[in-house]
């Protein structure tokens, strides 16, 4: 949080204007980045939107650098797909998230049905990563060495790596990582390690194995797939995160959705969205050691949650017509408040419904300046009673339903 105060005095005069990448780095974060789809990349407003600097700084291919893409089979590697997003990176000038390695999924069958000993499987894992990671060498600024060991009940999950070699595949990989490209940092990598629950208490316990055997392991990424109006508070979060942050190893938010888990969302839906991402980002924020903050996708129009979850979705902070929703202005608000050093905005108060409700009164009145709104509040929008001028900064409108003072 020090190293964060100092970078957000340093630089908060700039922050108002600017988007998700620069204000988060004006925040004290190292990126605000997204994956990539390696299909979508032919999408000439996609591809605006993720090559502005601002707003991205960082990229990670969402496919095409796992086991199936890179060693579909043993001994023929294929380098087109996990290009496609390497290339971006470096032409655009973003930090590339590199992902992933010892991964039980989109395995391909030579490795999860091979018939293996001990020195065998280990060869393989090594080869593997020794190849990989010297591709790709200089590019990387993180790997996920290990993706998903544990289960979500909070057992080693049982995929081939354990079978043969117990937890031993976890130094093997790292030990592997850190020999072919000691430039970049290492990470393991799950999800619904946010509810501090045995999934949670496994993988703290991971890590441990992981030092105690001497292997490297510089960060730990959540993935942070949540459920809107399910998602911890900023505090819980935070807690959860230092979890990690106490052995010694960064964090970091990898794989960023909120999803709803109906459809359409109504505006409260899209209000209490706003607000889960709101708390996300705020306990990265919270943390030291907390370094940086991954989107898995930005828009509606691509994302993997409905093919695995029928009925579920719109879980990005921009809508399929790459229009920028409420979450976006909440993650905006949060990164801007943290990036000139005042309080975090108040939740973003409900649009209206249709028809309007009998005006429900906020239940978090935006600070005033008289009948003003301070920095930061809310100043306009469809269904607001409250004040409509700045006692500091501007009134700028966001969307319909909520302008806000900058
Ligand atoms: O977004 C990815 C999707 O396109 C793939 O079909 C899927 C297959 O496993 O993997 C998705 O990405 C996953 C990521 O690599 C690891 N964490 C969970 C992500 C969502 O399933």
């Amino acid at each position: 949080m020090y190293v964060k105060a100092i970078l957000a005095v340093l630089l908060g005069s700039q922050a108002v204007n600017g988007q998700l990448a620069k204000l988060a780095r004006e925040a004290g974060l190292e990126y605000f980045g997204t994956c990539i789809g390696e299909g979508n990349t032919n999408d000439q407003t996609y591809m605006n939107i993720l090559r502005n600097l601002d707003e991205f700084d960082q990229v990670v291919p969402e496919n095409g650098q796992k086991w199936d893409s890179l060693q579909p089979q043993q001994g023929n590697f294929n380098w087109g797909q996990g290009d496609i997003v390497a290339n971006i990176a470096r032409q655009n000038n973003q930090l590339l998230r590199c992902h992933t390695l010892t991964w039980h999924s989109q395995l391909p069958g030579w490795v999860r049905d091979g018939n293996w000993n001990r020195q065998t499987l280990t060869a393989v894992i090594e080869t593997h990563i020794a190849t990989v990671l010297r591709h790709y060498q200089g590019q990387c600024y993180h790997w996920d060495v290990v993706n998903e060991a544990a289960d979500d009940n909070g057992n080693w999950r049982n995929s081939v790596f354990y079978r043969v070699l117990g937890t031993d595949f976890l130094p093997i990989s790292f030990f592997a990582a850190r020999q072919a490209d000691p430039s970049t940092k290492l990470y393991y990598n799950d999800y619904n390690l946010e509810y501090n629950n045995a999934k949670t208490d496994i993988t703290v316990e991971m890590v441990k194995i992981i030092q105690r055997a001497g292997a490297p392991i510089d960060g730990v990424g959540f993935q942070g797939h949540l459920i809107v109006g399910s998602t911890p508070s900023r505090q819980a979060l935070a807690n959860t995160l230092r979890r990690f942050t106490a052995l010694g190893v960064e964090v970091a938010y990898t794989e960023v959705d909120i999803r709803h888990a109906s459809l359409p969302p109504n505006q409260q839906a899209l209000v209490t969205q706003g607000n889960d991402y709101a708390n996300v980002v705020g306990s990265c924020l919270d943390v030291d050691g907390c370094i940086g903050f991954t989107v898995w996708g930005f828009t509606d129009k691509y994302s993997w949650i409905p093919h695995t979850f029928p009925g579920e979705g719109d879980a990005m902070l921009y809508d399929s017509n790459f229009g920028k929703k409420p979450a976006w202005t909440s993650v905006s608000s949060v990164l801007a408040a943290a990036a000139t050093g005042g309080p975090s905005p108040p939740p973003t108060s409900p649009p209206p419904t249709n028809p309007p409700p009998t005006n429900p009164p906020p239940t978090n009145p935006p600070p005033s300046g008289g009948n003003c709104s301070g920095m930061w509040g809310q100043c306009g929008g469809q269904g607001w009673n409250g004040p409509t001028c700045c006692s500091q900064g501007t009134c700028q409108q966001q969307n319909p339903w909520y302008s806000q003072c900058l």
